[in-house]
Parts: C-alpha cells; sequence; structure tokens
C-alpha cells in the first residue's frame, strides 16, 4: 500500500505565537482532528515496537533493543512543540522520537535488522538512530553519556544566533549518573546569561532496569533535583497526551524566548520489560502492571476521542492502516541487503575534515 508507507507524518509546532494575542495557550482550543492524527501516530509506535520486539526476539535484530511501550504520550506531546532546527537527543529507548521526527517506519525498522538501507546504513542499530535532516541528534546507549552533549548543543544554538532549542530526554535512572548533575550544573550557569536553551525531560517511568526510583535515590522528587543547579521545573501526567502537549508547548515558548534551559518530569510507566531479552520481572508485581496500563496513553487518548465525538469505526480503521504500515516495514526490512563489506571504511570519519585537513598538510609540506 503505497500510501502507508510514509513515516508518522512529520509534525512541527504550530510556528510563531504559541499563545494567542491574549497570551492564552492555542492549545485551549482543542484541536481534535490534530489528536486523531497523533493517535494514529502512537498506534504506529505501538505497533512498531511490539514488531520490533518479536524481531529481536526471532533472532533478526543484533545488539540490543528496547522498546517504548506505555511511554508514547511523553514523546509525541513533547515533539508537538517541535521546530525546525530545534535538536532532540534520547537515550536508546529512541525509536519513537525518530518515528515522530520524521524517519520512515522502513528505515528505521531496516535499521533495527542491521540492514543497508537502514537510517544510519545498519551501522547503528537499535540503540544509535540518527537523522541529521529531521533534528533527530541520536540515540545513545551510555546511561547518561548524551546529557552533556544535549547541554552543549543548547549552547552551541544560541551562539550561533538561532532561537532553536534542544529537548533533552532523560531516564530516571539516568539522573543519578554524574555525568548529568556535571551537565546540569552547566546548563543552570549558561542559562543564566540566557544561553542554554535546553528543556530536559526526564521520563520517570518508576525504573532503571530492575531497580526502582524509591531504591535508587532517597529524594524521589526527581524535578526538585534541579533546584540545586537553578534550573526551573515541574511535572506533568505522561500518560496524557493533552496534558503533555499543553506542557510543552508552555514551557518550550518559555525556553526559546529566554534561553534558560527547564526541566519537566513526566511521570509515566513502561509497560513492556526493560529490554527486549528480559522474561523475569521480578522486581515488580503483575498488579502494579496491571494497574498502570489502566492508564495506558493509547487507551487513555481512545475514550477521549470517543468523548469528543470521533466514531470508534474510524479509530479500528486507523489501526487497521497502522498494522499495514508496520507489517511493511518489517517485510522491508527482512528483504533489504545487508550492508556491503567495503561499508566498514565509510563513515568512520566526517570525509570533509578529512580532506581539509589532508589539503592543510599537502599545503604545509
Ligand atoms: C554508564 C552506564 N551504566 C550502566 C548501564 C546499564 N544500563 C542500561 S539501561 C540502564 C537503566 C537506565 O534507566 P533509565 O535512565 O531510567 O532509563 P529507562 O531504561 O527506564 O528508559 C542501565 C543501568 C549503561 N548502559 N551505561
Ligand atoms: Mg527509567
Amino acid at each position: 500500500m503505497a500510501t502507508t508507507r510514509g513515516s508518522a507524518k512529520k509534525r512541527r509546532a504550530d510556528g510563531p505565537g504559541d499563545t494567542n494575542p491574549d497570551g492564552v495557550p492555542v492549545l485551549e482550543r482543542r484541536d481534535t482532528e490534530k489528536l486523531v492524527g497523533y493517535y494514529r501516530q502512537m498506534v504506529i509506535i505501538r505497533l512498531f515496537e511490539e514488531a520490533s520486539q518479536r524481531a529481536f526476539r526471532q533472532g533478526k535484530v543484533g545488539g540490543y533493543l528496547h522498546v517504548y511501550i506505555g511511554q508514547e504520550a511523553v514523546a509525541t506531546g513533547f515533539l508537538d512543540a517541535h521546530r525546525p532546527g530545534d535538536k532532540v537527543i534520547t537515550a536508546y529507548r529512541d525509536h519513537a522520537h525518530a518515528l515522530l521526527l520524521g524517519s520512515t517506519p522502513r528505515e528505521v525498522m531496516a535499521e533495527l535488522f542491521g540492514k543497508a538501507t537502514g537510517l544510519v546504513k545498519g551501522k547503528g542499530g537499535s540503540m544509535h538512530l540518527f537523522d541529521v535532516k529531521n533534528d533527530m541528534m541520536g540515540g545513545y546507549g551510555i546511561v547518561g553519556g548524551h546529557i552533556p552533549l544535549g547541554v552543549g548543543m543548547a549552547y552551541a544554538l544560541r551562539y550561533q544566533g538561532t532561537d532553536n532549542i534542544v529537548q533533552l530526554y532523560l531516564g530516571d535512572g539516568a539522573i543519578n549518573n554524574g555525568a548529568f548533575h556535571e551537565a546540569a550544573n552547566l546548563a543552570g550557569l549558561w542559562g543564566r546569561d540566557g544561553m542554554n536553551p535546553c528543556l530536559f525531560i526526564v521520563e520517570n517511568n518508576q525504573y532503571g532496569m530492575g531497580t526502582s526510583v524509591e531504591r535508587a535515590t532517597a529524594m524521589t522528587d526527581l524535578a526538585r533535583k534541579f533546584d540545586s543547579y537553578g534550573i526551573e521545573h515541574e511535572k506533568v501526567d505522561g500518560m496524557d497526551l493533552e496534558a503533555v502537549m499543553e506542557c510543552a508547548h508552555r514551557v518550550a515558548a518559555r525556553v526559546r524566548e529566554t534561553g534558560k534551559p527547564y526541566a519537566v518530569e513526566a511521570i509515566t510507566y513502561r509497560i513492556a520489560p526493560h529490554g527486549a531479552a528480559d522474561f523475569l520481572e521480578r522486581y515488580r508485581t503483575k498488579e502494579e502492571v496491571r494497574k498502570w496500563r489502566e492508564r495506558d496513553p493509547i487507551g487513555l487518548l481512545e475514550r477521549k476521542l470517543i468523548d469528543y465525538g470521533v466514531e470508534e469505526e474510524r479509530l479500528e480503521a486507523i489501526r487497521a492502516e497502522a498494522k499495514e504500515v508496520v507489517d511493511d516495514a518489517v517485510r522491508f526490512a527482512d528483504e533489504s541487503p545487508e550492508p556491503p563489506l567495503e561499508e566498514l571504511y565509510t563513515d568512520v570519519y566526517a570525509e570533509e575534515s578529512v580532506d581539509a585537513s589532508r589539503e592543510a598538510s599537502a599545503a604545509r609540506r
């Protein structure tokens, strides 16, 4: 089905004027059609994640793989406030972020399968998705490792005189890492002078692998950790897409305007196991998972859409079409070729700098 092959379609903020002339956020006017579009995207992400986890368990995916099931409303809502040129950086649970920014399900699935047609030619895999043209500055596998990079990007965006911002996603576990504290300190410091438009989005999914937030830190109010660095913050219900969208537009506009960092702790839940190879979940009860499932972000949105007058048949049709998009992506990844051996030696260093340094050393000779 040619028409369904495309990515979860590109999404952008409403453009100049995230607030109306009275200063009221645009999102106070409900746009049911937009929400239906996001329902489609969230269903694509859910089915994509289920398919990728299955493929991993069938041995089709190398490296490791972590799915975003349960957390869909967080990236969907925050990226609604994305504007071209803003940068997005996250950890290894990164498929949804890439899809939402415009990478196609085909190229992302092929990347997981390590194929030549993958987003980064099959060289990155699940944890290292990168799509510069769509502002996706990476998935990173080292917990906390991307946080200093994101803060540095935010500085660079201001240094270059743009009004772009960085959306920096991190987990509850990453916040206990030293790299977070060093980077947050600099973000606060540079932000004091309007030089750090970094929006920290803490995806508190309650666990870092098998360790709950309560077992990982004595101060479990993660948003408040940002107080130490002079960074203002709030919390949002990360299961409720509309709440996330409202928060995202309001705080992104503020970061864009002031050049100061801001932090949001999105309260969410990892419904799936930590990684695709994890089956035993001794660290939590079935009852706990069941309770959170009652607030599954897709189910919540579905109920709201029905309340807003959208017909169940329309949602049914969207689910069927989403399944075709994902089936097509899996077929494409399956049938794509492996990267040729010569690819081992390409993209190791940036070509331009290699040429420039060759020219410079030739000139010196
Ligand atoms: C520096 C480092 N230490 C440990 C690990 C092993 N590890 C992988 S994921 C993870 C948990 C991170 O939890 P969180 O930041 O909450 O992210 P989530 O998996 O919940 O999305 C750990 C400890 C790692 N990848 N890097
Ligand atoms: Mg976590």
